[in-house]
């Protein structure tokens, strides 16, 4: 009998002869491809039962609702083993092991416990295009838009419809494979704010990847008991044996990739891609999709925020929590060194924020997850040296470039690495030099653009005391930033909540790597949350806006900050990265109550000489950097309004299009 709680437990399943043909993927795919995801691909009642009586004794140790689970899902799947994951050093080592074997990591030499995986190119990051939310009622999950309009704020899919695009993909596809089973904590496990989830999946890499991102194994399902989870089902989709070699040892099957949510039954099904926030179901489909969802009918926020503590040089410490869009900056600023001498910044999260009120009105927050799973390129000891010394050991790399003496390497450490290695791209590549162009001539990078590190966030020098404080931390401000090379100065303060919601809604970036997304274009990312949101876009405006008809709240201060204007020569007009702590400090004070401040018609901005430029090496125009532009604000004021109108024509509070005209106001008076 199985052991399902401790060292592991792999049992190969007999396939009793009679039936043998029923297990086969083909077999199972051809007869059931018109089933829903909830049918057995068994044909033969028989042969279903024999099958759930043979995984089921190696389930015994689990709990009745997870065993349920496990064993409705692996009779669809038809995974050869089930592995329960206890999170053990010992299994951990089993399964580098394998990946090793199976050609999808190599060691980094270089450091202790480190390793590279280099997927198939076609998949490479997050595949918005292919994420659906299922609920009955399509509003619910998005704002409706008018016919001939494209909706932009995520997509719906009919339950229906959801049930036969599983069916024609989960029915076998984990043939010839194992399937894990990992119990899961987002959150420190027991904190009231935490949530557990059970992710199954047939990718031995997610086992390893979940392992350094949350709190995963044995301790989890002690503490669950028979209490509720998040289902999480992961599939790479390519059952063995392979119709066709694989790329780069990388499963995956991206013609028929699917990301799905299911909010109502806590529910997420993907299928067909192995790499990031498509398969580690825990960061963006739970605590970010799912998590939004259930923080609406509890009343708290789950947020595309990272957590950082201050501390001033007296001593005194707040903590801001600020939402970025994808690699926009928040891993750095989550692990900032204070340029300014005195100030002290420590790091809860740096991706995901879960925020609720305490019983005394204020804004508590926890970091939901146990890693960091951060872009590489534009990491160094310059930008970053906290991320550098976090990712020397036990630490999983995918898609970075390789030095010849067994270094990572990517763009933003050419001055970091020595002259006499070769480099290996991410495409194994050999001898690459930035010099190296494609047969037309275009710059070849040496590492993709979305090349992660997955480490843990307990070997972050800077982590906070309180990270894993299962109250949380109080939040004293919400910063919302993004890319913006034109026209949105350095800092800017909400005039109250609601105008900071209104600055929540308004948010724009230009798009990265970290998505699908080809060319860099500026994109409407409200809250950072656009690829997120488990529900409609106006419905999370009117959650974030009724904390302000609650009375005995103590409502952050809201600010935006822009670390990426650029002057017409089309540099970066601000150094950015540490000397991020100036506006820190000026975001601190203001919180602390300095008068500092001065209303302009977009918000409060610093007054003259308010932010500390004590010591600062570069030259920095902040005139031009504080300047608004009228043009240019007539034109946002346009764009907003008419984004508004296109994407959320029925859901738009009244309240923010009440500030949508008070900026306009302002924007005509005061510019
Ligand atoms: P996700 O993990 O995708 O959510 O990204 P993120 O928001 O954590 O972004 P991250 O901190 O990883 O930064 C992404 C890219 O922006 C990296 O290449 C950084 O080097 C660059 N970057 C971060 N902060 C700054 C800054 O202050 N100034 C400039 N110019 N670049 C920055
Ligand atoms: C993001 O894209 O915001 C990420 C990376 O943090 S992923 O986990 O792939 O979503
Ligand atoms: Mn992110």
């Amino acid at each position: 009998m199985a052991e399902a709680t401790k060292g592991p437990v792999v049992v190969d399943i007999v396939h009793d002869g009679e039936d043998h043909t029923e297990y086969s993927t083909h077999h199972a795919v051809k007869a059931f491809s018109k089933c829903s995801l909830h049918t057995s691909p068994f044909a033969n009642q028989k042969a279903a039962a024999a099958a759930t009586k043979i995984y089921s004794t190696q389930l015994d140790g689990l709990q009745s609702s997870i065993r349920q689970y496990v064993l409705e899902k692996a009779d669809i799947c038809r995974p050869d083993n089930i592995h329960i994951c206890d999170g053990s050093e010992t299994e951990n080592a089993s399964l580098i092991e394998k990946l090793q074997k199976d050609g999808m990591i190599t060691p980094l030499k270089k450091y202790d416990n480190c390793w590279l995986a280099r997927t198939d190119p076609k998949d490479v990051a997050r595949v918005e295009s292919k994420t659906f939310i299922s609920t009955p009622d399509k509003r619910d999950t998005i704002p409706i838009v008018a016919d001939g309009v494209s909706g932009k704020l995520g997509n719906w899919i009919a339950p229906d419809v959801l049930e036969q695009e599983l069916g024609s993909r989960f029915p076998g596809c984990m043939t010839g494979r194992t399937m894990y089973v990992i119990p899961f904590s987002m959150g420190p496990i027991g904190s009231p704010l935490s949530k557990i989830g059970i992710q199954l999946t047939d990718s031995p890499y997610v086992v390893a990847s979940m392992r350094v991102m949350t709190r995963m194994g044995k301790e989890v399902l002690d503490t669950l008991g028979e209490g509720e989870f998040v289902k999480c089902l992961h599939s790479v989709g390519q059952p063995m044996p392979l119709k066709e070699p694989l790329t780069n040892n990388w499963p995956c099957n991206p013609e028929r990739t699917i990301v799905s949510h299911i909010p109502d039954r806590r529910e997420i099904c993907s299928f067909g891609s192995g790499y990031g926030g498509n398969s580690l179901l825990g960061k963006k489909c739970f605590a970010l999709r799912i998590a939004s969802r259930i923080a609406k009918d509890e009343g708290w926020l789950a947020e595309h925020m990272l957590i950082l503590g201050l501390t001033n040089p007296q001593g005194e410490k707040k903590y801001i929590a600020a939402a970025f869009p994808s690699a926009c900056g928040k891993t750095n600023l989550a692990m900032l060194n204070p340029t300014i001498p005195g100030w002290k910044a420590e790091c809860v999260g740096d991706d995901i924020a879960w925020m609720k009120f305490d019983s005394e009105g204020r804004l508590r927050a926890i970091n939901p997850e146990a890693g960091f799973f951060g872009v590489a390129p534009g990491t160094s000891n310059s930008t970053n040296p906290n991320a550098m010394a976090t990712i020397e050991s036990n630490t999983i790399f995918t898609n970075v470039a390789e030095t010849s003496d067994g270094r990572f390497y990517w763009e933003g450490l050419e001055k970091e690495t020595p002259d006499n290695v070769s480099i290996k791209t991410w495409l194994n590549e050999e001898n690459w030099t930035k010099d190296t162009k494609t047969s037309d001539g275009k710059k070849v990078l040496a590492a993709h653009a979305n090349s992660r590190f997955c480490a843990p966030a307990s070997q972050c020098p800077v982590m906070d005391p309180a990270w894993e404080d299962p109250a949380g931390v109080p939040i004293d401000a919400i910063i919302f930033g993004g890319r913006r090379p034109e026209g949105v100065p350095l800092v800017y303060e909400a005039f109250n909540w609601n105008h900071g919601v209104f600055i929540g809604a308004s948010m724009k970036s230009e798009s990265t790597a970290a998505a699908e997304h080809k060319a860099k274009v500026m994109m409407n990312d409200p809250f950072a949350m656009r690829p997120f949101f488990g529900y409609n876009f106006g419905h999370y405006l009117d959650h974030w806006l009724h904390f302000n008809d609650r009375p005995n709240l103590h409502l952050p201060k809201v600010f935006h900050v822009n670390w990426f204007r650029k002057n017409t020569a089309g540099q970066f007009m601000w150094p950015g990265f540490g000397e991020n702590t100036r506006v820190l400090d000026w975001i601190f004070r203001r919180c602390a109550g300095e008068d500092i401040a001065q209303e302009s018609a977009i918000g409060l901005v610093p007054k003259p000489n308010s932010i500390n430029l004590e010591g600062l090496q570069e030259k920095v125009d902040m005139q031009e950097l504080f300047h608004l532009p009228r043009e240019f604000w007539e034109k946002e004021i346009t764009d907003i309004r008419s984004y508004f109108k296109t994407q959320v024509p029925q859901d738009l509070p009244a309240e923010i299009e009440a500030q949508l005209s008070l900026l306009e106001e302002r924007v005509k008076t005061q510019l």
